[in-house]
Parts: C-alpha cells; sequence; structure tokens
C-alpha cells in the first residue's frame, strides 16, 4: 500500500497512479500529455464521473523539482478524491458536473535528479547550448510576458526563462493540452514554500479584470484552510505578494480566459523551507485540500 507519510520518487509516484487508474476504472483514467526532455511521460490523472467536455479543473504539482512537498500533497489529493466521491457532498457535486485534471510529477527529469544527485534542483534538465548550465524554470517558460523583468536570460540562474517562449516540452505539453480541451474554468499551480495563495500577475501590477473576485475568493480559501490547524496564508497577486516574475503558468491561463488562476505556496514559512520533514505531509496537504475545495465549488457555481 502506498505510504502518503512519506516522500517517494518519480517511478514510485507513477505505480501510485497506474494502481490509483487500476482500483478506480470508473472514476480515474491516465492520459499521456508528452514526455519530457528525457523522454519521461508526462502523466494527468484525469478524475471524470462522465459527459462530454465538461467544464474541467486543471492541477498540477511539481514545476519546480525540489518543491517535493507538492508532489507528495497531489499524490494524497488524487487518493482524497477517489475517497471522498459519493462520501462527501461537495466533492460529489463537483465531480458531477466538472472533470480534474491532476499532473502531479510536472518535471519529472528534475525531480529525478533531485533525488538522485541534487536535492536543491529546480530547474529541467535540458542542457542550454554554448553554457556550461542546465536546465529552464519552468515557470518562467510561459507566453505572459515572456523576457521581461521578473525572469532571467542566463542559463546559469534559477529562474532562466529558457530561449522562448514554450520552448520547453513540459511547458508546451500542457500548453496544447488546455487549448485543445477547451473548457478549463480553473487553472491551479502548485509550489512551495512561503504560505501563500496568489492570482495574477506576476508579470504586472496591472490589476487583472477580475481582482476584486480573486481576492474574496482567496481570502475564503485561506480562511478555510486555516480553520484546520491555524496555519496562516497571505494571499494577492504574485506581484504585489511575492515579487515580479514574468512568464508564469498562471498568467498564461489567466490571458486563456481561465478566470480561476491561482497559484500556491504550500508550507513552511522557512524553517525547513524546500526540506519539509514528511510528518507534515499529511497536515500540509489536508490543509490545502480545504483551500482546493474552496477554489472548486466556486468555479462550479460560477462558471
Ligand atoms: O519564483 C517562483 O517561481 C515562485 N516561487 S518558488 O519558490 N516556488 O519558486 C513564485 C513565482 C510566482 N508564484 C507562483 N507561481 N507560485
Ligand atoms: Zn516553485
Amino acid at each position: 500500500d502506498y505510504d502518503y507519510t512519506n516522500y517517494h520518487n518519480g517511478d514510485e509516484i507513477y505505480s501510485f497512479q497506474d494502481m490509483l487508474v487500476a482500483e478506480n476504472p470508473k472514476l480515474v483514467s491516465k492520459i499521456v500529455i508528452g514526455q519530457s526532455y528525457e523522454g519521461r511521460p508526462l502523466n494527468v490523472l484525469k478524475f471524470s464521473t462522465g459527459g462530454t467536455n465538461r467544464r474541467g479543473i486543471w492541477i498540477n504539482t511539481g514545476i519546480h523539482s525540489r518543491e517535493w512537498i507538492t508532489q507528495a500533497s497531489g499524490t494524497w489529493f488524487a487518493k482524497k478524491i477517489v475517497t471522498d466521491y459519493g462520501r462527501d457532498t461537495a466533492l460529489t457535486a463537483i465531480l458531477e458536473n466538472m472533470d480534474i485534471f491532476l499532473e502531479i510529477v510536472t518535471n519529472p527529469d528534475g525531480y529525478n535528479y533531485s533525488h538522485k544527485t541534487n536535492r536543491m534542483w529546480r530547474k529541467t534538465r535540458k542542457p542550454n547550448p554554448g553554457s556550461s548550465c542546465d536546465g529552464t524554470d519552468l515557470n518562467r517558460n510561459w507566453d505572459a510576458g515572456f523576457g521581461t523583468a521578473g525572469s532571467s536570460g542566463n542559463p546559469c540562474d534559477q529562474t532562466y526563462r529558457g530561449p522562448k517562449a514554450h520552448s520547453e516540452s513540459e511547458v508546451k505539453s500542457i500548453v496544447d493540452f488546455v487549448k485543445s480541451h477547451g473548457n478549463l474554468k480553473a487553472f491551479i499551480d502548485i509550489h512551495s514554500y512561503s504560505q501563500r495563495l496568489m492570482y495574477p500577475y506576476g508579470y504586472t501590477a496591472t490589476p487583472c479584470n477580475d481582482q476584486r473576485e480573486l481576492h474574496d475568493l482567496a481570502r475564503k480559501a485561506i480562511t478555510d484552510l486555516a480553520s484546520l490547524y491555524g496555519t496562516s496564508f497571505r494571499y494577492g497577486s504574485v506581484m504585489t505578494t511575492i515579487y515580479q516574475a514574468s512568464g508564469i503558468s498562471i498568467d498564461w491561463s489567466y490571458n486563456q480566459g481561465i478566470k480561476y488562476s491561482y497559484t500556491f505556496e504550500l508550507r513552511d514559512t522557512g524553517h525547513y523551507g524546500f526540506i519539509l520533514p514528511a510528518n507534515q505531509i499529511l497536515p500540509t496537504a489536508k490543509e490545502a485540500w480545504l483551500a482546493l475545495m474552496a477554489i472548486m465549488e466556486h468555479t462550479k457555481d460560477n462558471t
């Protein structure tokens, strides 16, 4: 049986995904949306109770490989969905109206490298021609303010944006999937750490058109989150809450018309940082789930 209280490598998470599909074939399926630079599959779990091209909610974890609490939480979310469907009224209502798409290992090459070689690896593993530094930051590679302040053109930097927007297959595969689906209503990109819930924009200080609604929903979501263990999250736009960041996923998804675009930074606030002890996996995932539920419910009722 899968141990949710410990961290797992990419192969173990792939096995988990196949097991979950095998055990819940009516609810869960696996979509391979592409492959990573090193040839690993980009797996997305689809949770669906039927219908044709229902409204969808996109959730991804692990764009930054070293943020292990996010892949671990994603795994727990997957299990939570199959456990709660048919038992929890709110989640059941969501799944009777919408599909949920969950990509847990969004940067598989980086994740493998963070297990085998360098625990603090953030970017992809694709070499950069003319540089001895490897990797692109998958959260600076999107076509939304790409190349402006808040990312780096130096391949040796942690926020290297890559040669052009969507140059990385790990990003392009999501872009193609989101566009071809055409009916996604929420896009949620989960990171760690610093305990924040944020909405667009990261590349500009100009408020997005839906700022008021996104702000109020963020407040509701972090209030629900805090109700479990008292964990406090800050919230606001990326630019005003954390720092200027260009070419980020949720700015792209928002500009595609996906109104409920949010990004989380899970526990903690820096004591352990990216190396969060495994005994915090369950509480981190459980509290974050309450915020996700608030966003998903609101999306169901307002799109
Ligand atoms: O720098 C980032 O990409 C994010 N922080 S992290 O420590 N996870 O790398 C912040 C950028 C905007 N926020 C998110 N999209 N989470
Ligand atoms: Zn991150």
